[in-house]
């Protein structure tokens, strides 16, 4: 093999090396031989070329028979000239000099038409597909672009714990473990250590795995997912919807801008997100009720939306909606009771169009000590384990907001993927925690 600079099969696609010995390296993801020829699409992080051998032109006459039984997933490295050609994927091949197999793949399990259960079993080789490969960028570009919007708002970002004493969402979906001698839980939110972090660095996020004991197999749900807090000092609920949609719209039109060729390929048209622009529309969660009874569902005050309710809320909008002043009584202990409507808090949802439901969960937290003591009592919870969560109201407490975003959620929704479960490598869900 020549000292050329191994190219990507991106780069290789651009065309201007056509007529030039060009170098590159992969694994074959297509390969089928005949007579004198050997027709192969080889793939890389950035994508596929073809690369055709022909016995005649190959430099090394046994690299011709290694690549003859070279089987798909093998991993290569290919020499010869780009020409272009109308027929081969992205209208480039490489008329392949030299082929080096650098190991040779044992027949991949995976084939065409696999179940759902099979391809999680095998969850370590399908990250290698075209789907998952895609919605991965997607997925990097959403941590990218949310950290370069808080980059620019003034938050810095911190690094709460995962393994914690008190619960932030409630014991339904917690997860308990022995931390030695005592009883711990892996974290449901970073948010009551963001609280803490406000009164010293005023405008704080973070980006850390969550854990929820979902004992539902639905197409939103994980028991580990990935969230993005943020927790704002001196700021409202007006103020922190603002961030939310801000943020929002910012991570969309950096995905339209830097994912073209992924989302193309997922079947979401850039445009689509361009258009995502504040403000997004504002609903009372009163006013979602009688948008319902409308439709012809009826609930009663105080019900929480399920998939279909979330869906009709959010079918004739462009845009992701807020629901917001739920009735307390459906709400954590620490969101602030409205001072002008007792029945509600100061808080928002954020459902994503076309049926991704719920991507952001928000609110003003409430502030007055004694009023969150009534309220974790009420809820049975052990003071004890929130004392320090107290004290914060009583050092200098003042007005401040946060909300938490699903990042899964919202890769879904940017890429159109079905289920949640395409969004992250390694899916962990009621009864799957292998591979
Ligand atoms: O429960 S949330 O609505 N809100 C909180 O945890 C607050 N403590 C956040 C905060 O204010 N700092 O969860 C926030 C978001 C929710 O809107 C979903 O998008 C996502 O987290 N989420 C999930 N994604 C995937 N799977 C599961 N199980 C899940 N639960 C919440």
């Amino acid at each position: 093999m020549s000292e050329l600079e191994f190219l990507k099969a991106e780069e290789l696609l651009k065309g201007d090396m056509v007529g030039q010995r060009v170098r590159t390296r992969g694994w074959i993801y297509r390969t089928r031989h005949k007579g004198k020829m050997v027709f192969t699409v080889i793939r890389d992080s950035s994508g596929i070329i073809q690369a055709t051998l022909f016995k005649g032109d190959m430099e090394e006459e046994k690299e011709f028979e290694d690549a003859k039984k070279a089987l798909v997933e093998s991993s290569v490295e290919v020499e010869g000239i780009l020409v272009e050609d109308a027929r081969a994927p992205g209208g480039y091949e490489i008329q392949v000099r030299r082929f080096r197999v650098i190991h040779f793949a044992e027949p991949f399990p995976i084939t065409k038409h696999q179940s759902e259960e099979f391809l999680m079993d095998k969850r370590h080789l399908w990250v290698r597909s075209r789907k998952l490969t895609e919605i991965a960028k997607i997925k990097h570009s959403v941590l990218k672009a949310a950290r370069e919007w808080f980059d620019e708002h003034g938050f810095y970002e911190v690094t709460p714990p995962i393994l914690t004493g008190s619960a932030a969402e409630g014991g339904a979906t917690l997860f308990e473990l022995k931390y030695f001698w005592q009883k711990a839980y892996l974290s449901q939110s970073a948010q009551l250590y963001l609280e803490a972090l406000i009164f010293s660095l005023e405008n704080v996020y973070s980006i850390t795995p969550s854990f929820r004991a979902e004992k539902s197999r639905t197409r939103k749900h994980l028991t580990e997912f990935w969230h993005l807090e943020a927790e704002e000092a001196w700021t409202g609920l007006e103020g922190n919807m603002k961030i939310q949609e801000e943020l929002t719209a910012h991570i969309a039109h950096r995905v339209a801008e830097w994912n073209g060729k992924q989302l193309e390929f997922l079947g979401r048209e850039p445009r689509e997100l361009l258009k995502i622009e504040t403000p997004f529309p504002r609903y009372r969660y009163g006013e979602a009720l009688e948008k319902l009874a409308e439709k012809g569902v009826e609930l009663e005050w105080g019900d929480d939306f399920g998939a279909p309710e979330e869906k009709m809320l959010t079918e004739d909008e462009k845009l992701p909606i807020f629901i917001t002043h739920w009735p307390k009584e459906a709400k954590a202990f620490y969101m602030r009771w409205d001072p002008e409507d007792t029945r509600v808090v100061l808080n928002n949802d954020m459902l994503a169009p076309e049926g991704y439901g719920e991507i952001f969960g928000a609110s003003e937290r409430e502030t007055d000590v004694r009023h969150l003591i009534d309220r974790l009592e009420a809820e049975g919870a052990s003071l004890e384990n929130y004392q320090w969560y107290l004290d914060l109201r009583r050092y200098g407490s003042v007005q401040h907001s946060g909300f938490g975003m699903g990042v899964e959620r919202v890769v879904a929704w940017l890429a159109k993927a079905e289920h949640i479960r395409d969004t992250i490598p390694f899916p962990r869900t009621i009864n799957r925690v292998r591979p």
